[in-house]
């Protein structure tokens, strides 16, 4: 994972101040790409800890076609909270302490922390135990699973993006239209967050499947790895499904980012050699990869460096 580490330095060396949206000041850059050999092993950051079952779970979320956190939670993945407690805190429901500027004043007041931390707790035990609370503030809007599984086509008919995807790369390997968008312009503003990985290609040469994907704005500290992962076990997924061997998969940036307030987290990481990767195994047992459970997905021989902490930014 050198790819990943060029990164970090090439935003650390050239990366430009930047103002953002959640007021917490990056060090961004504008275009970069790295490519991953997925016969080289599975590209799981090993210079600190990545939870892989979180990776997963995620995936598996977007497949379904699934928008609403509650299933996330279930499964003890909490990457996704801030944005749906971001909808209750501002809604007439919530009568707890202000909540203003959650996410920025949490990084910098930790004993603020600890009141978001109560409230999220509450939150989260709502959206478990009350299916309406859970209905209305649970879901994030037309995010991922329902733009790649129920985009809104003509005459109230939705289209199933990667059904579609799997049908043409079986029939039809060459064509140059192997293609998923998740941004749709008329509903991103209902959208929780627009999507951040927002485009990608899939390409067949000799009997090896590719993936590029096109991501308009990254946290090269937090998101990334993840970002990394998942689209590799998409490529893996879709390859099974369709009889191929993988290829490489081609990680395109917009405005690559490390917020300022992950800098040490970077450097402590730029300090560390890269370990041999992991190995994805598969389940064999399932035929379509819309069934695909927590369970079928295991990563082998996963030995990390320790985990960083870092605040994410909301
Ligand atoms: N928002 C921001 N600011 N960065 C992102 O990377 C991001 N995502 C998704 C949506 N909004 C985003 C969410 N993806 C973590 C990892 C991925 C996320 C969100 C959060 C995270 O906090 N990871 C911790 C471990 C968390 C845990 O163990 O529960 C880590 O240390 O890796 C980009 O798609």
């Amino acid at each position: 994972m050198e790819q990943y580490l060029n990164l970090c330095r090439h935003i650390k060396d050239h990366g430009v101040m930047k103002e953002d949206r959640t007021g917490t000041g990056t060090k961004s850059l504008f275009g970069y790409q790295m490519r991953f050999d997925l016969a080289k092993g599975f590209p799981l950051l090993t210079t600190k800890k990545i939870a892989f079952r979180l990776v997963v779970s995620e995936l598996l979320w977007f497949l379904k076609g699934d928008t609403n956190v509650k299933t996330l939670i279930e499964a003890n993945n909490h990457i996704w909270d801030e944005w749906a407690f971001e909808k209750w805190v501002k809604s007439e429901s919530y009568e707890g302490p202000d909540m203003t500027n959650f996410g920025i004043r949490a990084a910098n007041d930790p004993a603020f922390k600890v009141i978001v931390d109560e409230q999220m707790k509450v939150f989260c035990s709502n959206i478990v135990s009350n299916d309406d609370f859970a209905k209305e503030f649970g879901d994030l809007g037309p995010v991922y699973g329902k733009q790649w599984r129920s985009w809104p086509g003509k005459n109230e008919q939705t289209i199933d993006q990667v059904q579609n995807l799997i049908e043409q790369i079986k029939k039809n390997p060459d064509s140059r239209r192997h293609i998923i968008t998740a941004w749709n312009p008329a509903e991103v503003d209902d959208m929780a967050l627009p999507p951040c990985h927002t485009f990608m290609q899939f390409y067949v040469v000799k009997g090896k499947l590719s993936c590029q994907l096109y991501q308009r704005s990254a946290d090269v500290f937090l998101g990334v790895p993840f970002n990394i992962a998942s689209y590799a076990l998409l490529t893996h997924l879709i390859a099974r499904e369709c009889n191929l061997e993988v290829g490489e998969f081609v990680h395109t940036l917009g405005d690559a980012h490390i917020y300022l307030n992950h800098m040490e987290q970077v450097e402590t990481q730029l300090k560390r050699t890269p370990k041999t990767l992991p190995t994805l195994l598969l389940s064999s047992e399932k035929a379509s990869i819309f069934d695909f459970g927590l369970e079928d997905i295991t990563i082998d021989g996963y030995d990390p460096h320790p985990r960083i902490k870092a605040p994410i930014a909301v």
